[in-house]
């Protein structure tokens, strides 16, 4: 079973990712991306779906129009876990 971050942890992943914010009443991280338009956004989700099936580690995230929304957080442990922290990682460098 994968391990919830502890707050010291938390706080070192959140410090490398500068461009993620915490989600209020909810043990997670969250990142809005916008592209030029629609194609530009589907492509940036059809790399972020191979990715996450790579890691087997999946978004919560909605799309519209040129507008993506990634919401990153454990099923597994209910919370944050390093798995949010590598899939965060690999996104901000796509
Ligand atoms: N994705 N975000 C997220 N959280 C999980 O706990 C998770 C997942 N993808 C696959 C997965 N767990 C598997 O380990 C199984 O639980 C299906």
């Amino acid at each position: 079973m994968i391990a919830r971050l502890t707050d010291a942890e938390r706080d070192a992943a959140l410090a490398e990712l500068p461009q993620w914010q915490t989600v209020d009443g909810k043990d997670a991280i969250r990142r809005a991306f916008r592209f030029k338009d629609f194609v530009e956004a589907w492509g940036f989700m059809a790399r972020v779906a191979l990715l996450a099936e790579s890691q087997d580690h999946h978004p919560e995230w909605s799309n519209v129009y040129n507008r993506v929304e990634i919401t990153l957080t454990t099923h597994d442990c209910k919370g944050l876990s390093a798995r949010d922290v590598k899939l965060a990682k690999a996104i901000d460098q796509l």
